[in-house]
């Protein structure tokens, strides 16, 4: 329920290659749950005022990804976290993860080495460096579909694959080159869009059911720093900055599904703004892989929200 009191929320913003991350570390009471799932579940009931006061405008924008600083469900984690942006509740966000390991460290909460983090989709762990560098082992990932046929509205047929990297995604080449200027932005944007509902009106999930929300595509890169550069459309239409961790670890199970990418070898993921994740892959007895992703983040700010129910907006324009 939203509060009638004004209210002031404690948060602690970073920016992973890029992409925004805001996380609330006081102000706001733990959800409650034994599990992050069930956390997670009892956040979008009761905390969706929050979810949108935080980052929707005026305080925050689409790209602003939200982290919930929470109570650990599963033992010898330092932290858990429930994700968040403009339009509801992610299941996972590696970058966001890298936000929440530098700001972990910021508040002196870790220091060196590997630290476990719980999170809806299982536990992920983190390291972060002096350089600002963070290295996130993430949950099992997964190729789940290949070569899947999509006929797109007014674009015509796209083939791609489905994977799990925290996050479902649908992978595919771009029929389009892969621009950071307004106008390349604009058109990737809203193909993928096309992509997207196109995948919904068609009934296509993952192996779950769950709604395929991100979509990947896929060009070269731009120079020898990276083996591929991708563009990804998040679940409330804004494009990720950074090369998305989810994102980077879908297409890491896709490599390795089709032979293309071996434990050991490492796969440098550029993304729209040619900023860098590196992955590797350890083989998963299930079948799929672990992979590890490393980027870079940094604390931008240090920030008391202050919501006053009687002013306009005070929980965010819904579709900012
Ligand atoms: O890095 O996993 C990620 C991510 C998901 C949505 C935005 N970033």
């Amino acid at each position: 329920m939203k509060p009638t009191k004004p209210q002031r929320i404690r948060v602690i913003d970073s920016h992973t290659c890029g992409e925004p991350t805001r996380v609330v570390v006081a102000g706001v009471s733990e959800p409650r749950g034994n599990s992050m799932a069930e956390k997670r579940l009892n956040f979008s009931g009761e905390l969706d005022w929050m979810r949108s006061a935080v980052v929707c405008e005026p305080r925050g924008h689409d790209a602003v990804v939200g982290a919930m600083l929470c109570q650990p469900g599963e033992e010898d984690c330092v932290a858990g976290v429930i994700f968040f942006n403009n339009v509801g509740v992610l299941n996972g966000c590696l970058h966001g993860t890298m936000g929440l390991a530098v700001t972990l460290k910021h508040l002196g909460r870790i220091g060196d080495g590997k630290h476990r983090i719980d999170t809806p989709t299982g536990v992920v762990t983190v390291e972060v460096r002096e350089d600002g560098s963070v290295t996130v082992g993430n949950v099992r990932s997964y190729r789940y579909q290949s070569g899947i046929e999509v006929d797109v509205p007014d674009w015509g047929t796209v083939w791609g694959d489905i994977a799990w990297g925290g996050n479902w995604f649908f992978l595919a080449d771009s029929p389009l080159e892969l621009m950071a200027t307004a106008a390349g932005i604009d058109e990737l944007t809203r193909f993928s869009m096309a992509v997207r509902r196109q995948l919904e009106a068609s009934g296509i999930t993952g192996d779950d059911g769950g709604v395929i929300d991100h979509i990947e595509l896929f060009g070269p890169p731009a120079d020898g720093e990276a083996d591929g550069k991708n563009f990804v459309l998040c679940p409330g239409g804004a494009f990720d900055r950074s090369p998305c961790g989810t994102g980077t670890s879908a297409k890491l199970a896709c490599l390795h599904a089709s032979g293309k990418l071996k434990e050991g070898d490492r796969w440098r993921q550029a993304g729209i703004l040619d900023t860098v994740f590196a992955g590797e892959v350890r083989e998963a007895e299930e079948g799929g892989v672990y992979p590890t992703v490393t980027g870079s983040a940094f604390v931008t700010a240090e920030a008391e929200l202050m919501i006053d129910p009687k002013a306009p907006f005070a929980f965010g324009i819904p579709f900012s």
